[in-house]
């Protein structure tokens, strides 16, 4: 028996370090965080990221960078998600890693939330100063009210340095300079520790006597009274009036330290402006969308017409975003994130220049392991199979042009 306990105490000491083990050397770097999760019908069908520019991937301790891009807010926004009236700008990263300095939509600072219409495009930069060294996954990102967070895509920037290094300076418009990393800090720690100290005597001083069974005894005896002496009742006086003293002194003080203080500053900006994009000239009509289950890629059928007056080729589609190129038309410059771009994953069955004036019925297939690893292709379990996305068409020139598509994607299974 003995031997057998020993056996049993030896093998779960060694699964135990294995598993302890197995927990260090394994550190999955999670390529994605949240968004592969959500439906992907809701991905497609809400904001659509693009022209995205994060200007630096390492920088170190107190260092600036700005992500700065577009948004498409789609029109055929679902049901489920209420409508971005109510929404609020973030960034998504891991805690505080990097501060917000500033971010803007249109030109206009968005500290607030902000009123988006549905259709509209917008442009959009946020400034990010580091703060703690690591690895992060930096997404733009929408927090619509009564819809959830919209996670825009996400990319690898290194912070080196120290965190202990990190400042958070600013000028107050009374002309201080503080840190608002440490300011007031140990005024907070000072008020706590204060009142909770005072708490804690109150308690001393009663615990100080027996503090159940005699009181209990007196109690049930009839003698309550002789719990509370004249003494007990001088010092519950002083504690009492010491308390309001000492919040009126203070809060007296506390004005006359700081004369000039604000309310907080809060409520919904509107009137966001969006960006003019310039009518487009291109007539894309999609006649049918499939995508293969199981599978890594989708399949439509465009009907394009060039209303325009220089010859086009299709360069791009985007949807969630994930980018599908067609290399020989469109290459991305901006250091796009690797998982989420397909530099040759746009195959259309003739690219070759469509003139002005000409309509011509094309198979494009949208085609990359992203379509599976962003979970794309869970679309077979939303309630909504419609997908929608951005076509940019380039011209000669390279003038690009913006095409919204939206419509059925029906599953094949043969
Ligand atoms: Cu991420």
């Amino acid at each position: 028996m003995k031997i057998l306990k020993d056996k049993v105490t030896k093998l779960s000491f060694v699964a135990l370090l294995m598993a302890v083990t197995a927990a260090m050397v394994y550190t999955p770097t999670a390529s994605a965080h949240g968004e592969k999760s959500q439906a992907a019908f809701m991905r497609m069908r809400t904001i659509h990221w693009f022209d995205l520019n994060w200007s630096k991937e390492v920088l170190a301790v107190n260092d600036t960078m700005t992500i700065s891009g577009k948004f498409h807010v789609f029109a055929g926004w679902p049901e489920t998600v209420d409508k971005p009236d109510i929404s609020f700008l973030n960034i998504g990263i891991p805690g505080p890693v990097f501060i917000r300095a500033g971010s803007w939509i249109g030109g206009q600072l968005v500290p607030r939330s902000v009123s988006l219409e549905l259709g509209e495009t917008y442009e959009f930069k946020v400034l990010l100063k580091a703060r703690r060294p690591g690895d992060w996954h930096v997404h733009t990102m929408m927090n619509v009210k009564g819809g959830g967070p919209i996670i825009g895509p996400g990319k690898w920037v290194t912070v080196t340095g120290s965190m202990s290094s990190f400042t958070n300076p600013i000028t107050t418009l009374t002309g201080e300079t503080i840190d608002l990393e440490t300011y007031n800090l140990s005024n907070v720690y000072f008020w706590h520790a204060f009142w909770y100290a005072l708490g804690l005597a109150w308690l001393a001083y009663w615990a100080r006597k027996p503090m159940f069974i005699p009181r209990l005894i007196a109690v049930e005896s009839g003698k309550a009274d002789s719990l509370i002496t004249p003494t007990d009742k001088k010092v519950a006086l002083a504690f009492g009036v010491g308390a309001i003293a000492i919040v009126a002194m203070s809060m007296s003080t506390t004005n006359q330290r700081y004369p000039v203080t604000t309310p907080l500053q809060a409520g919904l900006l509107r009137g966001m402006k969006p960006i003019e994009m310039p009518a487009t000239t291109i007539a894309v009509k999609v006649d049918d969308a499939t995508y293969r289950v199981p599978g890594r890629a989708m399949q439509m059928t465009l009907t394009v017409t060039n209303n325009g007056d220089s010859a086009v080729r299709l360069g791009e589609f985007n949807t969630a975003g994930v980018r599908f190129l067609d290399s020989k038309v469109a290459e991305d410059t901006t250091g796009y994130p690797d998982d989420l771009l397909a530099e040759e994953g746009l195959t259309v069955s003739d690219n070759s220049p469509l003139a002005p004036g000409q309509t011509r019925t094309i198979q494009v297939t949208a085609s990359d392991a992203a379509w599976e690893v962003y979970r794309l292709a869970d679309l077979i379990y939303d309630p909504d199979s419609r997908f929608a996305g951005l076509l940019f068409f380039y011209d000669e020139a390279g003038n690009r042009q913006m095409v919204m598509v939206d419509s059925s994607l029906i599953p094949t299974f043969t």
